[in-house]
């Protein structure tokens, strides 16, 4: 399938367009369509109308016709209007940069929940533009306008896709209250978190088998692939090196412009990044576009308040690197390679070292009655000293970070007399 992209650029802009369609592009090859054109046109803001001016769509209109386009793909999410007007003058199949996604994450959805989660966005997103395009269809990118579709008709799919998103609101609603006991059970493992987060296809993935491999890991290797969203939940392995036990977790890959429906169950599959005690921000230092990519990254970690966690910067794919003098300022950086496994050591001993100082000093008195409490300290802690007072149990203790919250109340040198 031909198609020509289309972008437009504004003042406004956080990416370059060259990027952003080079992304697009990404997008549309996964997803079956060869690029032959890219349009872009600079203004204010889009046309409310036609997205892009009309004497640009007259352009675009001489092309379609010389190359024998099948599809235009616009970069932004389009809204039901100006896809009837872009389409009434362009007569081909539209569709945008969220369309692409939606059908992406279909194509590769593998769990039950995140089925359901992505048929919900899709549902979501179809339902304003019943008539323009059409439901259902499997030929990815057969969306354009269902011609000739009646009133009738357009009102009977209304109202299937409508009690077809309640049917998945329910189904999504039970799943989660089984969600919620998995993630505890990892919470309750208590093993310190180290997660990989980073741009699609930056290698989160892979350096996560390498690191299973290298550490004779005998847990199951997780799917790496050269390809756009290969991973689209969370997958954890615990790891263990010079005796330390910790929980490596790879995540989704991020990219720009998410489409809003995806947006939630997106950042929820992100969850146990905001637990982590460590953050591996994995990133691709052979792409061309890597400060956009990591711009996408530190945006998404920022909205996901996750600025606090200690994180370092993985330089990956260290082997085929475009220069040789980058260095990221301002946090740890490890040059890395899963091909060579260059650096994996320093990877390793950063990870442990990270991982080991998260403790807490304190010096807390207990009531006698917080007995859990004290369960707990005499378990996890480090206790440096112990006192029996008429008002309950002194400790001077080292305590993990993240169970600091049982003791902050008792904090001898935080109280405030
Ligand atoms: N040359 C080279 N290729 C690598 C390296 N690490 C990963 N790759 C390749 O990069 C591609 C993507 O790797 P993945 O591990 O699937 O990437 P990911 O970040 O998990 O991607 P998503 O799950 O899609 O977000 C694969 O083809 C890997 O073989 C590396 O160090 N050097
Ligand atoms: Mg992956």
């Amino acid at each position: 399938m031909k198609a020509i992209l289309v972008a437009v650029t504004t003042k406004y802009d956080v990416y370059d367009v060259d990027y952003s369609l080079a992304e697009l592009e990404n997008l549309a090859n996964v997803a079956g369509y060869e690029v032959s054109n890219k349009v872009t046109q600079s203004l204010d803001k889009p046309t409310p109308k036609t997205y892009i001016g009309s004497g640009k769509l007259d352009e675009i209109k001489v092309m379609v016709d010389f190359y024998e386009i099948d599809t235009v793909i616009f970069n932004d999410e389009l809204t039901p209007a100006q896809i009837r007007n872009i389409q009434e003058i362009l007569d081909v199949d539209i569709i945008d940069r969220t369309f692409l996604i939606l059908k992406i994450f279909e194509m590769r959805a593998s769990d039950k929940s995140q089925m359901l989660e992505i048929k919900l966005a899709n549902a979501m997103y179809m339902l304003p533009r019943i008539g323009y395009l059409s439901i259902g269809s499997d030929r990815i990118g057969g969306g354009g306008l269902t011609r000739g579709s009646g009133e009738t008709e357009r009102e009977l799919n209304r109202r299937r896709l409508i009690s077809e998103i309640h049917h998945l609101q329910t189904e999504i609603m039970k799943s989660k209250n089984t969600k919620i006991n998995q993630i505890s059970r990892i919470k309750r493992n208590e093993l310190p978190i180290v997660a990989l987060v980073g741009y699609t296809n930056s290698g989160k993935s892979t350096t996560m088998n390498t690191l299973m491999n290298y550490l004779n890991s005998t847990g199951k290797e997780v799917f790496a692939k050269d390809q756009l969203f290969a991973t689209l939940a969370t997958y954890n392995r615990k790891l263990t090196y010079n005796k330390t036990d910790f929980m490596l977790v790879d995540t989704i890959g991020f990219v720009s412009k998410l489409p809003h429906n995806l947006v939630a169950s997106f950042y929820e599959t992100l969850e146990e990044v905001k637990n982590a005690d460590l953050i591996i921000h994995v990133i691709d230092s052979s792409s061309i576009y890597i400060n956009q990519e990591l711009l996408v990254v530190l945006e998404v970690l920022h909205n996901l308040n996750c600025n606090d966690i200690p994180s370092i910067y993985l330089l990956n794919k260290w082997d085929k690197t475009i220069d040789m003098n980058m260095a990221i300022p301002g946090k740890k950086t490890i040059r890395y390679s899963n091909k060579t496994q260059e650096g994996i050591d320093e990877l390793l001993n950063s990870i442990i070292e990270e991982i080991s100082e998260s403790t807490i000093h304190a010096r807390v008195t207990i009531p006698y009655k917080r007995g859990d409490i004290v369960k707990v300290i005499e378990e996890k802690a480090t206790i440096n000293k112990r006192e029996y007072l008429d008002n309950g149990t002194y400790y001077d203790l080292e305590i993990p970070k993240k169970l600091y919250y049982l003791i902050k109340d008792y904090d001898l040198d935080t109280m405030i007399n």
